[in-house]
C-alpha cells in the first residue's frame, strides 16, 4: 500500500480517526520520549509523571512542567500538525485522538481533539477543583502555583502514570476507534496504554490502519501499511494527493 492508494481510499471514507503521539511535535523541537535524548532519558516517567511524585516532590515536579511549558510555549505547529487540520476540513466525520499534552494540534487550529492525557496549558486545585487560566500559571516560574480561590497547590491538567483518563474522553475515543473506516497513527511508539489500545479497536473492528513513523513499532507488523519518515513530510505528502 502506498500514499497513492491510501489518498485514494480516504476520497472515498467518511469516517476516519488519527492518533498521534510525541513523534509528530519532534519536527517542532518539542523531545520526545523515547527517542535518545527525549524527555524519559533524562527522568523515569516514575520519578516525574505520578501523583507520588507530586506528593513527595511538588516543586521539582512543577520545575519540569513549568519548563516543558515554556519550551512549547516558544516552538509552533509544524507541517506534520497542519496536514491533519487539512484532512479534518475533507473528511465528513474526522477526529483527531492526541497523546500529546503540548497543545500543538489546538494552536495548529485542529477543530475535533480529544486529548487523551491532558494539556500542560491547564491546571486545577488539588482541593477545590477550581481551574486556573494559562495566563495565571504563567506567572509562576519555578515555586508551586497556589490555588487563586482556596490556597492549596494547583496540579496540572495532565494524566500521570498509574491515573485514569477521562472517562468521557476514553470511551469517545474507543467508540470513534470502533467505528472508523480508515485508523491513520503517526508519531507514536504506541507503548502507553490504554491509548495503545486504540489502534488494537479499529482494527478488531474491520478499520484500514496505516502507521507514519520514523521506525518499526509495537503495531508495525498489525498495520496495513507503514509510512516510514518524518511524519512532517510523509503527512503533507499525503494531503498533496487528496
Ligand atoms: C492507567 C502525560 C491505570 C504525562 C502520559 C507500570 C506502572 C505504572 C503504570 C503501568 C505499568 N505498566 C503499565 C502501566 C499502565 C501505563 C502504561 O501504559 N505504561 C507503559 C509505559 C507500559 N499507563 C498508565 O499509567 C495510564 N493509566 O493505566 O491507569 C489505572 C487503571 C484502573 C484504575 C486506576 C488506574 C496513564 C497513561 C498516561 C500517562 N501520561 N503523558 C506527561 O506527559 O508528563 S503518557 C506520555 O508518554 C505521553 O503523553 C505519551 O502518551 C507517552 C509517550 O508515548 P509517545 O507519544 O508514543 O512518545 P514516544 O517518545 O514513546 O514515541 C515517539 C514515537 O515517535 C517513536 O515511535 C518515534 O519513532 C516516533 N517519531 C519521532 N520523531 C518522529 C516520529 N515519527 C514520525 N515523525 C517524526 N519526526
Ligand atoms: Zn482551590
Amino acid at each position: 500500500m502506498n500514499l497513492e492508494s491510501l489518498a485514494q481510499s480516504l476520497k472515498k471514507s467518511t469516517r476516519v480517526a488519527v492518533l498521534t503521539g510525541a513523534g509528530i511535535s519532534a519536527e517542532s523541537g518539542v523531545p520526545t520520549f523515547r527517542d535518545p535524548g527525549g524527555i524519559w532519558a533524562k527522568f523515569r516517567p516514575e520519578e516525574l509523571a505520578s501523583m507520588d511524585a507530586f506528593l513527595s516532590h511538588p516543586e521539582r515536579v512543577w520545575e519540569w512542567y513549568h519548563m516543558r511549558r515554556k519550551t512549547v510555549h516558544e516552538v509552533k505547529p509544524n507541517p506534520g500538525h497542519k496536514a491533519l487540520v487539512q484532512l479534518e476540513k475533507l473528511i465528513p466525520e474526522f477526529q483527531l485522538i492526541t497523546q500529546n499534552v503540548d497543545d500543538l494540534h489546538n494552536r495548529a487550529g485542529q477543530k475535533n481533539i480529544l486529548e487523551l492525557h491532558g494539556n500542560l496549558t491547564r491546571s486545577y486545585c488539588v482541593s477545590c477543583g477550581e481551574p486556573a487560566s494559562p495566563d495565571y500559571l504563567n506567572q509562576f516560574e519555578k515555586e508551586i502555583p497556589i490555588c487563586p480561590a482556596c490556597g492549596d497547590k494547583l496540579r496540572p491538567d495532565i494524566i500521570w502514570f498509574g491515573e485514569m483518563l477521562n472517562p468521557e474522553i476514553l470511551n469517545s475515543a474507543i467508540e470513534t476507534a470502533r467505528r472508523c473506516e480508515i485508523f491513520l497513527v503517526a508519531g507514536t511508539s504506541a507503548l502507553v496504554y490504554p491509548a495503545a489500545g486504540l489502534p488494537l479497536e479499529a482494527l478488531n473492528n474491520g478499520a484500514q490502519v496505516f502507521e507514519f513513523n520514523l521506525e518499526e513499532t509495537a503495531l508495525s507488523h498489525l498495520v496495513h501499511g507503514h509510512f516510514s519518515g518524518p511524519c512532517g513530510e510523509s503527512l503533507p505528502q499525503l494531503l498533496s494527493l487528496l
